[in-house]
């Protein structure tokens, strides 16, 4: 039986299923991993990269074939389209609505998903790995999206409402390696620097201060306050931020895509505020946030700054 996989994919069969998800990829060569991790790192080596987003979340790219992994040739990067999650809470006899923005959710079952596309359509003999590696980086560098101002990347279509992800093939698939380009709509645009409240996006330099931003700062366990030029009002997510998303004109046809995914009743919601987490009620409620992307460690405190804010 002859192969439906062919040596050099040029018609790139094998993303079939994926395209008719309205998922999109691109491809890169294993041999591109060092200029990977040269475009990321070269901003740490100058300095301009905070200690702290290093080590907490950009030290543990590998940026090399897996050991366990060593017939690896190439990458796929996909982007998934996503929409913002309405979640809702009672308090205190009211219904108040705040939302998840695009890309928390789903992780895993998105990834399982992907891979279970590929391995379809490509027929027997496809093995893949999930890379831990930028994937923004991966996915300008491919052509697949390019840069915004807010250094968040944009696909054709779904602008920045995608998730990204990426998974190491034993296939030689075409090499889609390019130079890094930021959106044309960009120049002379600047909607997102001045939108910024905290200024992580800046006139100094087109690199994200991303110690600045308040996704940065909700991201952290709750046990972390704060900084004082995170203000109350500024927060308009149980996690992230959407501000620069949302006064992107790029995004106009997407910025309204809404669905709401989930209501905690009054006696969760008052749960969540208390912050001791324990027993039986903590672990229903941990189940609850997953599909979200979320866990119980940033409760309370993102919620207490939206319902003082009455979001
Ligand atoms: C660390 C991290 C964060 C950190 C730091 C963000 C950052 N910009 O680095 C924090 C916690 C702040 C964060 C915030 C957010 N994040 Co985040 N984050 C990541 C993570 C883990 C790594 C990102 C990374 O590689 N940073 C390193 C820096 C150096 O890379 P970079 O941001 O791509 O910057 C490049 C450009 O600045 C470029 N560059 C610099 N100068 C110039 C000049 C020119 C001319 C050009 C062309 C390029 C260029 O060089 C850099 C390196 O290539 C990825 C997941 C992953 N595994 O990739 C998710 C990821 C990037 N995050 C994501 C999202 C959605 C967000 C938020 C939008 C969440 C939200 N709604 O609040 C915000 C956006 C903040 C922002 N404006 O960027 C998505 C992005 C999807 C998309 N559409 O872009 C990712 C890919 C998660 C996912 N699986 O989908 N995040
Ligand atoms: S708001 Fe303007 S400058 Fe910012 S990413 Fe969108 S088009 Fe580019
Ligand atoms: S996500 Fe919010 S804080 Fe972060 S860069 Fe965008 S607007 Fe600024």
């Amino acid at each position: 039986m002859t192969p439906r996989y062919r040596p050099m994919d040029e018609n790139r069969e094998i993303l079939r299923l994926l395209k008719e998800r309205g998922y999109q990829a691109r491809f890169l060569s294993v041999s591109h991993l060092d200029q990977v991790r040269e475009d990321v790192e070269r901003w740490y080596r100058e300095g301009l990269l905070d200690k702290y987003l290093y080590d907490n979340y950009l030290f543990r790219f590998r940026y090399q074939v897996p050991e366990s992994f060593p017939e690896a040739k190439s990458i796929v990067v996909v982007a998934v389209p996503q929409p913002i999650w309405e979640v809702s809470f009672a308090w205190e006899g009211r219904d108040f609505r705040s939302i998840v923005p695009p890309t928390y959710a789903n992780a895993v079952d998105i990834d399982q998903e992907i891979m279970g596309l590929l391995e379809e359509a490509d027929g027997d003999g496809l093995h893949l790995m999930r890379a831990v590696l930028p994937h923004k980086t991966m996915a300008v560098r491919t052509g697949l999206a390019q840069y915004g101002r807010n250094n968040i990347t944009y696909v054709p279509g779904y602008g920045s409402f995608h998730r990204l992800t990426s998974f190491f093939t034993n296939r030689e698939l075409p090499d889609d390696w390019q130079e890094m380009r930021v959106m044309e709509r960009c120049e002379g645009c600047e909607a997102c620097l001045r939108a910024c409240p905290t200024k992580a996006i800046a006139e100094d330099r087109f690199l994200l201060h991303a110690e600045r931003c308040i996704t940065y700062h909700n991201e952290m366990p709750a046990d972390r306050p704060f900084p004082d030029y995170v203000s109350e009002g500024m927060h308009n997510a149980v996690v992230g931020c959407m501000i620069c998303q949302k006064v992107c004109p790029v995004n106009v046809q997407v910025r309204d895509w809404m669905v709401h995914h989930t209501h905690f009743d009054e006696e969760e919601t008052r749960f969540l505020m208390k912050g001791d987490f324990s027993g039986p009620q903590a672990k229903k409620l941990a189940a609850r946030l997953e599909p979200l992307g979320l866990d119980l460690g940033a409760f309370p405190r993102n919620l207490r700054v939206l319902l003082n804010r009455g979001w």
